[in-house]
């Protein structure tokens, strides 16, 4: 951003265009957005849309916007898909205008209910025919919920259903991989997947606001992201002296189970103190071509802070995966498969 004393020039608008907004669809997404909000996110707008006015009214998101007043009276949708389509329509224009002048938008949603699994891939749709980049960010249900509730178990797959024949970027993350973290108060597990969250975020507005030599400007890093497919994140912060192990580390905490296709892609962020050296990035850079079978396309953005840091910190959104990959971590969960099922 200009910081500097062009600011008179008729050119310096653009560089002041707002960047990156983020914005949590329906109960779950919220919750994430708020995560992020108390983790701070500053210069990022947030942003909260919902069908439930009681649970709006909780959020602290700057902007918050309740759909289908009208039909549904602030009530929810019941997991009714249609009904929240309908809501959409209405109060499209108004999500639009809010949304328009941000270059990136990260759109959040637990699928499985009726409000984030309907306005995703709405909001993805009609996000992608203006200048934004719209970054859909899913969390699939855990195994358990998806088993004790069919309408759920619908929800999930007729919004996958959508969003895979739209193709294009879709972050996917799979709560099932946070049973790791089993032994914590359910609260606890979600703030960290949306530590993970925080970090990508803080990441981008790094990358799009300190740009150095090895960075990326807005309309790569956009492109980048366009073609990413699905894609997940990973995350991990380790001693300064062990590059490899950083990457493995975070490689070994992804949260979402996926295989490699021919065309993986990286979204590469590191952040450390003074002595992140030049060699000490270029081998976080083999270990993870070499980790993701050489990918074509890797984009890389670092931070380096004035003083000296033990740790460097880590994050890269993983593009490329193979396609079937999110269908297939939900119908994993199915307890006994109908062979005749499986194709
Ligand atoms: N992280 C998180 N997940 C939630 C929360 N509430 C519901 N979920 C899960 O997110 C999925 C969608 O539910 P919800 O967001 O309430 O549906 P919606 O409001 O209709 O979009 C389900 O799998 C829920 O169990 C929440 O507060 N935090
Ligand atoms: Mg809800």
């Amino acid at each position: 951003m200009a910081s500097t004393n062009d600011t008179s020039e008729p050119w310096a608008k653009f560089a002041l265009t707002p960047g990156i907004a983020v914005v949590g669809l329906g109960g779950a997404g919220s919750e994430a957005v708020q995560d992020l909000v108390r983790l701070g996110i500053p210069g990022v707008r947030t942003l909260s849309v919902n069908t439930d006015a009681r649970h709006l009214l909780r959020m602290s998101a700057e902007e918050k916007i309740l759909l289908g007043h009208r039909e549904l009276r602030g009530r929810g949708s019941g997991g009714n898909r249609s009904v929240v389509l309908r809501a959409a329509e209405d109060g499209k224009e108004e999500m639009l205008r809010r949304l328009g002048p941000s270059e990136i938008v990260f759109l959040l949603a637990g699928l499985g209910g009726g409000t984030g699994s309907a306005l995703l891939p709405f909001l993805v749709r009609e996000l992608r025919a203006t200048e934004s980049l719209p970054i859909p960010v899913v969390f699939l249900p855990f195994q358990v919920e998806l088993e004790s509730n069919s309408n759920r178990r619908e929800n999930v797959e007729a919004t996958l259903d959508e969003l895979e024949e739209m193709g294009g970027l879709l972050l996917a993350i799979a709560n099932e991989k946070l049973r790791r973290f089993e032994g914590l108060p359910i609260n606890r597990v979600f703030e960290v997947r949306n530590a993970y969250l925080h970090s990508l975020v803080t990441s981008l507005v790094d990358m799009i606001e300190n740009p150095s030599q090895l960075n990326v400007d807005l309309a790569s890093l956009k492109n980048h992201l366009r073609d990413a497919g699905l894609s997940t994140l990973i995350v991990g912060e380790y001693h300064i002296s062990e590059p490899e192990r950083l990457v493995q580390e975070a490689l070994s905490e992804s949260l979402l189970d996926y295989h490699l296709d021919e065309r993986p892609s990286a979204l590469l962020h590191l952040d450390g103190g003074s002595n992140l050296t030049l060699r000490t990035i270029d081998h976080v850079l083999r270990t993870l071509r070499r980790a993701l079978g050489n990918p074509q396309r890797l984009v890389l953005g670092t931070r380096v802070r004035p003083e000296p840091r033990e740790v460097v910190h880590l994050t890269a959104v993983l593009g490329g995966l193979q396609p079937r990959t999110v269908r297939e971590a939900v119908r994993s969960t199915q307890i006994e498969p109908d062979p005749l099922l499986i194709d």
